[in-house]
């Protein structure tokens, strides 16, 4: 093959595209990773804010792939903080020499389908052009950052930073005024450690979220001792899990409407103790039941009142939204931030941040003088990163237009028109309402599978046929409205971004997820075209 002609291009080089291009490579397939950054990590590259950690633990948020990447690599704390994850990521690289077919600082732009050779055209920047049988988009969920429109931007003379792109030598906040615009899992990790360093800081909050203690600390090495020893079984009861992960807690077969008050109370009380995302396992229909949640709802806004000392604050801090339906965030010391007094929570509910002067924000006819504004104001998320490339299937049709109306897959891994194109952890696949690096290892491993088929039997390409993808769409909606998540304004549907479609865009429940995959492969790619040459 000449330099620019692959059998696969994967684009991204996160956790995904890592594992996509060392599986894709040791099954003997010419692999090229294209990646914006400087080096490897993907989000975990880009997201160094104050606070930055992942909120699943160190011992489930890493490749299963290879025992003995998994014994000897040691975690330190419970949750993994952003420098670390990194670290792991940059041992991973080299551990399986990955970077000879990683191009770093390189950007895909473009990706057309050329129907008559049956391969895509993958364009790059800086000025480069690779022909491939196969594209792997490994872009990311959460990568695509979502700057808010605001007058003035441009007029202010401070510094302006987002927590998806904070630069790498980092900002000095020490002594400095702050605003934090944002209170999701980004806000709500780095609101406590800018408050620590800033001389002050003003947390502008659209929403209240509910928030659990994450309850981090260094990592038991006993602990670590005893899941590595039964790594193998660990891994499979995360992978048995509804959001593949959590296998040390236990989850609840009960309605919280079947049982007495105080069992239910009991139960969270041990939760909020334990810390995590176990919180909500206790009972069957949290997510399903107004009723039922709101049980779980008072509990966090009890604790709220509790925590926080001036009772107006706590009451701002409370949210009005059924619990769960946008994502729970995971702080230490949140809530308690807001005892401190160079830390004022200002209300934009109901009076949007107006403008940016030179000095500061106006919101509700008050300007709030800052010398630094941190937006913690999320991400273009799922579709955001795909779109932004100029992507080209049949009949030159683009990705963006497909998708006009919301993002439509099979599987949440093939589109139809798109032949040859895989979404890794793409919407309409469980990505981010499962531990993403379970769901990435579950789709890297379809996708090396699927092109082994594909080479062996002589096919040429792979399609998801319109009445499968049609089919999938509205089983995924099927789902998502049988729960309560499609009643608030979340990521999950879009509504954080202006103009977007709201459409539900994961797939609730990762276990029948991953068997319906298999099945689909197992009879062949039921629901794909398969074609020759
Ligand atoms: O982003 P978000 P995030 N004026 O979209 C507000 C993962 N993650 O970066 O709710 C004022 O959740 C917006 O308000 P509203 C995780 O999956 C994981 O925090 O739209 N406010 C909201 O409060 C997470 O869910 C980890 O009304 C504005 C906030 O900005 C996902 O990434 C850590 C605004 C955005 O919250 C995204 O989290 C971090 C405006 N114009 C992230 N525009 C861990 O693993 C937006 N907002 C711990």
């Amino acid at each position: 093959m000449s330099g620019t002609e692959r059998d696969a291009v994967v684009v991204g080089a996160g956790f995904g595209g890592l594992y996509m291009l060392h599986r894709l490579r040791s099954a003997g397939f010419s692999t090229i990773a294209f990646e914006a950054g400087g080096d490897v990590g993907g989000t975990w590259y880009w997201n160094r804010y104050p606070g930055a950690r992942c909120d699943v633990e160190s011992l489930e948020y890493s490749y299963s792939f290879s025992p003995e990447l998994e014994q000897e690599w040691e975690w330190t704390e419970r949750y993994p903080a952003q420098p670390e994850i990194l670290r792991y990521a940059e041992h991973v690289a080299d551990r399986f020499e990955l970077r000879h077919d990683i191009r770093f600082d390189t950007r895909v732009v473009a990706a057309t389908f050329d129907e008559r050779a049956s391969r895509w055209l993958v364009r790059t920047e800086p000025d480069g052009e690779t022909s491939a049988r196969f594209l792997v988009m490994a872009t990311g969920c959460l990568s695509s950052a979502n700057l808010p429109r605001i007058d003035g931007m441009d007029s202010f003379a401070g510094r302006i930073a987002h927590t998806g792109r904070w630069p790498h030598e980092g900002i000095d906040l020490r002594a400095k005024r702050v605003a934090v615009v944002g209170t999701g899992s980004s806000g709500v990790q780095a609101i406590p450690v800018i408050a620590e360093e800033a001389a002050e800081l003003f947390v502008f909050q659209r929403t209240p979220n509910y928030s659990i203690p994450a309850r981090n600390g260094p990592l038991d090495p006993d602990l670590q001792r005893e899941i590595k020893a039964h790594y193998r079984e660990f891994r499979a009861a995360n992978r048995l899990r509804p959001a593949g992960l959590g296998a040390r807690w236990p989850i609840g077969d009960q309605s919280a409407l079947e049982v007495p008050d105080e069992d239910v109370k009991r139960d969270l009380e041990e939760r909020w103790r334990i810390g995590g995302f176990a919180f909500l396992s206790g009972f069957t229909d949290f997510l399903k039941n107004r009723e039922a949640n709101a049980k779980a709802a008072e509990f966090v806004k009890r604790r709220i009142r509790e925590i926080v000392r001036d009772p107006t604050v706590a009451e701002r801090l409370s949210p009005k939204q059924v619990i769960g339906c946008k994502r729970l965030c995971l702080d230490t010391r949140y809530f308690e931030t807001f005892n401190r007094p160079n830390v004022h929570l200002v209300d934009v509910s109901e009076h949007p941040i107006e403008r940016l002067t030179p000095r500061g924000l106006v919101a509700g006819g008050r300007e709030y003088e800052v010398d630094v504004i941190v937006f913690a104001t999320g991400y273009d998320a799922m579709t955001g990163s795909l779109t932004r490339i100029d992507v080209r299937g049949r009949n030159g049709v683009a990705l963006r237009d497909a998708w006009s109306a919301g993002p439509r897959t099979y599987l949440g891994l093939g589109v139809a028109g798109f032949p040859n194109l895989f979404t890794m952890t793409g919407p309409g696949s469980p990505s981010v309402l499962a531990n993403v690096i379970v769901a990435i290892e579950q789709h890297v491993e379809w996708i090396a599978d699927c092109l082994a088929y594909l080479r062996s039997r002589g096919y040429a390409t792979i399609e998801a046929t319109v009445e499968a993808q049609d089919a999938w769409v509205d089983h995924v909606n099927a789902v998502a409205d049988a729960t309560l998540y499609p009643t608030c304004n979340s990521w999950y549907l879009g509504a954080n971004v202006p103009g977007k479609p709201r459409v539900f865009m994961p797939l609730i429940g990762f276990p029948p997820y991953v068997e319906k995959c298999n099945e689909v492969a197992a009879k062949d790619y039921e629901g794909f075209v398969l074609a020759r040459a």
